[in-house]
């Protein structure tokens, strides 16, 4: 089999060059490949080594799907040190995205050149692990201590004019790459070897460490790593590369073999297995969607507007009057205002968004565009007449979407003479920053528009899954369980805080009664009221939210829910009034309330996720398990360091789940917790 890497002098300039599509990722045989031509450097008459890769893009890392297998040397520290410890100078040149392991061989070199569209990027953190081979011990020496924490820390690759900004890089090459680097390692033959290790960190602030920790025990809560990489770094102040490396080196291999990692490298594979549609060919041809039009200005027709104005897809915005386009305008303007004031968007770059969004209350408007998506009430009637609109309107050709939640797309789609063109494009709230799209496959919709619309995720910085039609699609199908044994949990005898409280020390982003109010009480109401009486489940499970939303107890939007918020700080609070309700309720239902332990809550929520999930899976409303964690993680706050509930229960043990579902069962009733058939499959067999 022929070496991914090759080498060859060409001139007085040894060539490094690998070649290993997709991404160079750091396999054993590219490792060995280095290793040899770094043996073969050494002793030739190369006076210089340029190390430079085919294809897309520089190395992405170390190759994650040789992570938990058994490990086969060379190992990248090693081959690192030998191609730094060369004496003559050794030049990296950058294309693509340099990250993680690709980072740390660039900085393992002497000097670093890149073309202006590179990233670098240390994101090993998403994988629950910590730059493994050196990066902790020489990115800070480089760039200094707080630009490496942030870095390592919050695992965002940076464009190449900030790296040379940093000194992380030396040169951008604005000509060909190869020969712009090529001619820069002759030039520097004279340069003396640039050894990052001999390097000392520059001066810092040595309370820095604990800030850092402080602030991702918040915004990284329950997540190990990136304490280990701040621990990495400050050690790498106090002693020489060497022992820092060894400290790296033991936390590195704690972290893989640990849970949250495994879970992170699944959710990895999970959210690139997502985007891909069983059965249907990589080239299904697309349709081209240039022009977008939104019907409804509310909480998400105006996140969803911004989503694709911000990716440069002008978009026409309907609204029912004008009083409700300019209410859903000033949304979007108060968003965007939100966005450069907290600094995550250009004043420039948010007028251009801006400018890409018309508003209109005439749908004559949408004639030329190549995508509708329909986000006003949950009202399947509305709906239908909604859709039998765009029929006429629209040109052919045109996709035609629905944003319910919940609603029978079919039947929505059976309301035009285009069902083919007819599918659901779930987002979820806030729209324009949660990245999970559900793609809701209609049994009519054809195969380009869910090509299309798969890859119009990407387009739109979106992770798609493809769902079946069912009530409430993947997630809020699943979400039923969830809230109701959140509920039922408050009934029997927790507060809606200890609840929550459970929830968020189990990792969840909110606790389920919070997301409740965030989403608002009436969209659950008005959905539950759409339902006969008899399809609306156990009414002690909902009676309480009820009385809520009949009291115009929405949630945020109203100042109140579950919990009071204040105008200003938008921060909640408990609320004795709610308390008196549950305890009313209780009593009617003749509950006799009781203390209910925290473990009780997690698993009686958890696992009843899990169990839906099962079903899901069984019924082909969700193509594979893994799908189902992509959903949770990227919309549904799960923690991505347990890799959501489908693998989560994988971690538990399907024997343990299930033993616990049958005790559910016993104590709550079979209605409720009757164990999904291939739980019971994967627990006995
Ligand atoms: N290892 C193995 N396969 C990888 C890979 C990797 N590092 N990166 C990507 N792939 C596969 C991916 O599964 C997909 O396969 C195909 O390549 C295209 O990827 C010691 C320990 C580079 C920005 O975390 O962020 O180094 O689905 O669909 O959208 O310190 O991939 O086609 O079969 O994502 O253009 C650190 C991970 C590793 C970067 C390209 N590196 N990759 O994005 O394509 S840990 C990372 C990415 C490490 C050291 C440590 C992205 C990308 P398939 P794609 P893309
Ligand atoms: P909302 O009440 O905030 O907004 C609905 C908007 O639709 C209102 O501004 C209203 O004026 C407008 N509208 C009503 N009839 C119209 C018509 N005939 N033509 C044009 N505009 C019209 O509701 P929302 O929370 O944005 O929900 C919209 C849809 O998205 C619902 O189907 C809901 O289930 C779904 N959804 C909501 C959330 C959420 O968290 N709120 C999340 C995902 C999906």
């Amino acid at each position: 089999m022929t070496s991914p890497v090759s080498y060859a002098l060409e001139g007085n300039i040894g060539v490094i060059t690998v070649d290993n599509p997709p991404v160079n990722a750091l396999s054993q045989p590219v490792r060995q490949g280095i290793w040899d031509a770094v043996a073969e450097a050494a002793s030739d008459a190369s006076e210089a080594v340029l190390v430079i890769c085919e294809g897309r893009t520089f190395i992405a890392g170390a190759d994650i799907t040789e992570f938990g297998k058994p490990p086969a040397e060379p190992w990248l520290p090693d081959v690192f040190n030998r191609l730094e410890a060369l004496d003559k100078p050794v030049v990296a040149a950058i294309h693509g995205t340099a990250l993680g392991g690709g980072f740390e061989t660039a900085l393992s070199a002497h000097y670093r050149c890149a073309a202006p569209d590179a990233k670098v990027g240390l994101p090993e953190v998403h994988l629950g692990l910590l730059p493994g081979a050196g990066g902790t011990q020489r990115s800070p020496r480089l760039a200094g201590v707080e630009a490496a924490l942030e870095l390592m820390t919050g695992g965002k690759p940076i464009p190449a004019s900030r790296a040379l900004e940093l000194g992380l890089i030396d040169k951008i090459i604005d000509t060909d790459l190869r020969e712009g680097a090529l001619a820069w390692a002759a030039e520097l033959t004279a340069a003396p070897v640039r050894r990052t290790t001999e390097q000392p960190v520059p001066e810092h602030d040595a309370t820095i460490f604990d800030t850092f920790r402080g602030v991702l025990s918040k915004r990284a809560r329950g997540q190990i790593a990136p304490q280990h990489i701040i621990d990495c770094v400050e050690t790498a102040t106090k002693v020489p590369f060497a022992e820092g490396e060894a400290v790296e080196r033991a936390k590195f291999l704690e972290l893989m073999r640990g849970s949250q990692s495994a879970a992170m490298r699944h959710l990895f594979f999970a959210e690139r297995q997502a985007a891909k549609i069983d059965g249907l060919p990589k080239d299904t041809p697309q349709r081209s969607i240039d022009r977008v039009g939104i019907i409804g200005g509310g909480t998400m027709g105006g996140g969803i507007a911004m989503s694709f104005a911000n990716a440069g897809i002008p978009v026409t915005l309907i609204e029912v009057d004008n009083e409700g386009l300019q209410r859903g305008l000033s949304i979007i303007e108060r968003n965007y205002a939100g966005s450069v004031k907290r600094g995550k968007l250009s004043d420039d770059k948010a007028s251009k968004c801006r400018a890409l969004i018309a508003g209109s209350t005439d749908y004559g408007d949408l004639a030329s565009v190549d995508l509708v998506i329909e986000a006003v009430f949950e009202d399947p009637e509305l709906k239908k007449k909604i859709f039998a609109r765009l029929d006429d309107v629209c040109k052919p050709g045109a996709i035609l979407a629905t944003n319910t939640s919940y609603q029978d797309v079919n039947a929505i789609a059976a309301a035009t003479g285009r069902p083919q063109d007819v599918l659901g494009l779930h987002f979820f709230s806030p729209a324009n920053i949660m990245k999970l799209l559900e793609v809701v496959r209609g049994e009519k919709t054809a195969d380009d528009v869910l090509a299309t619309c798969m890859s119009l995720a990407k387009r739109i910085r979106k992770v798609p899954v493809l769902a079946g039609v069912c009530y409430g699609f993947i997630g809020n199908r699943m979400l039923q369980p969830y809230f109701r044994e959140a509920q039922l949990c408050v009934i029997e005898g927790a507060t809606p805080e200890q609840v929550d409280n459970a929830m968020e020390a189990f990792g969840m982003a909110m606790g389920p009664l919070r997301v409740a109010d965030l989403a608002g009480i009436d969209v659950g109401y008005k959905a539950r009221q759409a339902l006969p009486e008899d399809e609306r489940g156990d009414p002690r499970a909902y009676r309480v939210a009820d009385v809520l939303a009949e009291m115009g107890r929405f949630g945020q939007k109203t100042g109140s829910g579950f919990y009071r918020y204040d105008p200003e700080t938008r921060r909640h609070s408990s609320d004795t009034e709610v308390i008196e309700i549950i305890e009313r309720e209780a009593a009617a239902f003749g509950i006799e309330r009781r203390e209910i332990p925290g473990d009780e809550i997690v698993d009686r929520l958890v696992y009843g996720l899990v169990n839906e999930g099962m079903r899901i899976v069984e019924e082909g409303i969700a193509q594979r398990a893994s799908d189902i964690d992509v959903v949770y993680v990227y919309g549904y706050g799960f923690p991505v360091w347990r890799g959501g509930p489908m693998h989560y229960a994988e971690a538990v043990g399907a024997g343990r789940v299930y033993e616990r579902i049958c005790e559910f069962r016993d104590r709550f009733g079979a209605e409720a917790w009757t164990p999904a058939s291939l739980l019971e499959t994967l627990a006995t067999e």
